[in-house]
């Protein structure tokens, strides 16, 4: 029996979803979409303009003068009323976003998917569990501290993980009583679309809304509309940069969760023993090339211990030439499409800057090309290079199945290495040593170090960059904080005194 996903039908064209409608675009134009699998168009997007993000907004901004005053419970309910949907329609959902994005089926039917229902599980449980606080200053004078929300919020979300970025982003800002207009990336406009299609009856008009186009023309309109009170970005830290300038303008908070250079580093206990936890520090190695590699945490950079540097990347290279590519709707592909032809291209450029920078490669090094049902897609070989952190293939964000490894010979040089990047999002850690698994993470500068283990993201540990690689941090509880402001009632009990 073939175990290939059957494609799902999708509308010549996708609308925007505005105040609780799907709405033509005003100009009437939209733009084709292509899926990384084939490299051909499979429908078309609402090419929007200023006056379409407009129209959001103001309906964002009606939807939030009822929406902000809705209870905890209400909220909760609905939250896990949408993560019921989602989860009723799992299968269709994870085939519309691997035909989006070309990112292989099993991964969104087992992660993904599950990890978006989650998302809103978590939210909707941990509101029901807020208090405020009350504190006695005097005898005659209590302070109340109130969480209020904060209005319209902008989200602006990449196209790695379209559906999972889009939940990060709206679950906890509609847990804390927010509406939203979300932007999502133009590369991969339609899943988002579709989940519209099955959750959006279930929310009021205007609390989500959703414009398609193109982040370079509606970014700034979006972040500077005088009804946004704050942006939430995930993408390329330039692009970050630009976001928190419009922020700046309007004088709202911004978050933003941006580009990485991820070192992965093992220590040379890891290969003391040739067992179960070697093999599973093998496996956490050759995650760099999970989605591709277009991970904002993806492990990029490999830090060996000296001593066991043979051993051990003999077994990665094997590992990493034993991973399925194929088509990305058949259950058994690990490694599917690159998400678009540009980054497609910037990855095989950098492949190409990696050889002319003098870096060996051990794997990879080529796109590759199928036939059959997937011919003309976007697909590259994951690739390893031996270099040193000097290249520039160790410095900047390539965002595709490319490993950058190198050599240390004490945990100090691997500290210094493991730093010596603008980034600081994710790293990894693997050691059987009790003290380096406390110290070396500690000393490592990013907002989520794995310490033998790698790429899992639950819902309830805080996950953000350090450095270049962002501001504020998502999932966990704490996210609540980036989406409310605090009302502070100052009451006097006192029948005279001022
Ligand atoms: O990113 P952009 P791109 C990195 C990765 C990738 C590179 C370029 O290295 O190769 O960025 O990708 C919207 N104002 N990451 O060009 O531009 C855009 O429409 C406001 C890492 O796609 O950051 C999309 O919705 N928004 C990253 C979103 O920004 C603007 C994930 C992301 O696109 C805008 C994605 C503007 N002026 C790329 N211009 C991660 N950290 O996960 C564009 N956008």
């Amino acid at each position: 029996m073939s175990n290939i996903a059957q494609r799902p039908d999708f509308k010549a064209k996708y609308d925007n979803y505005i105040g609780g409608k799907f709405v033509a675009p005003i100009n009437g134009n939209y733009f084709d979409v292509v899926s990384p699998i084939d490299g051909k168009v499979f429908t078309q997007a609402a090419h929007s303009s200023k006056e379409d993000l407009e129209m959001a907004v103001d309906s964002a901004h009606k939807a939030f003068e009822t929406w902000g005053k809705t209870s905890v419970t209400e909220r909760s309910i609905l939250l896990n009323k949408i993560a019921q949907v989602l989860e009723d329609n799992l299968a269709y959902l994870a085939a519309v976003e691997a035909v989006d994005n070309g990112k292989p089926i099993r991964e969104t039917t087992y992660a993904d998917m599950p990890l978006a229902i989650d998302h809103f599980r978590y939210f909707a449980g941990v509101i029901r569990a807020e208090e405020s606080s009350i504190a006695e200053l005097d005898a005659n004078t209590v302070s109340i501290a109130l969480s209020e929300p904060l209005g319209v919020i902008a989200q602006i979300i990449p196209w790695n993980f379209p559906i999972l970025m889009a939940v990060w982003k709206l679950a906890p800002a509609l847990a804390a009583g927010n509406t939203v207009v979300l932007k999502p990336a133009e590369s991969t406009p339609i899943s988002i679309m579709v989940m519209m299609e099955l959750i959006g009856d279930l929310l009021p008009p205007g609390v989500v809304n959703i414009v398609n186009g193109f982040g370079s023309e509606l970014g700034r309109a979006l972040v500077t509309n005088k009804k946004v009170a704050k942006a939430a970005f995930t993408g390329s830290t330039t692009t970050g940069r630009l976001v928190m300038q419009y922020a700046t303008e309007n004088i709202i908070p911004v978050t933003l969760e941006l580009g990485g250079k991820s070192p992965n580093i093992f220590m040379k206990s890891v290969a003391d023993h040739d067992d179960d936890f070697f093999d599973k520090a093998i496996e956490g190695a050759v995650l760099f090339a999970l989605n591709q590699g277009e991970i904002c945490t993806c492990p990029s950079r490999l830090l060996v211990h000296e001593d066991i540097y043979d051993k051990f990347i003999a077994r990665v290279i094997e590992r990493t030439e034993a991973i399925v590519a194929g088509n990305p709707l058949d259950m058994a592909t690990m490694i599917g499409a690159q998400a678009s032809l540009v980054q497609k291209e910037k990855i095989m450029s950098y492949i190409k800057l990696g050889k002319e920078e003098g870096a060996e490669v051990l794997t990879g090094g080529d796109e590759n090309v199928f036939d059959g049902d997937h011919v003309g897609g976007y697909y590259i070989k994951p690739t390893i290079f031996k270099g040193h952190n000097k290249m520039r293939i160790f410095q900047e964000e390539i965002f595709g199945p490319v490993l950058a490894v190198t050599t240390f010979k004490t945990t100090e040089e691997a500290i210094a290495i493991a730093n010596d990047t603008m980034y600081g999002l994710g790293a990894g850690v693997w050691t059987r040593d009790a003290h380096e698994i406390y110290q070396v993470p500690r000393a490592v500068q990013a907002g989520r170090v794995w310490v033998n283990q790698y790429h899992s993201y639950p819902a309830g540990a805080p996950f953000g960059g350090y450095k270049q690689s962002g501001i504020g941090r998502e999932n966990h509880k704490m996210m609540l904080g980036h989406y409310r402001q605090t009302k502070n009632m100052l009451i006097s009990y006192d029948k005279k005194k001022l």
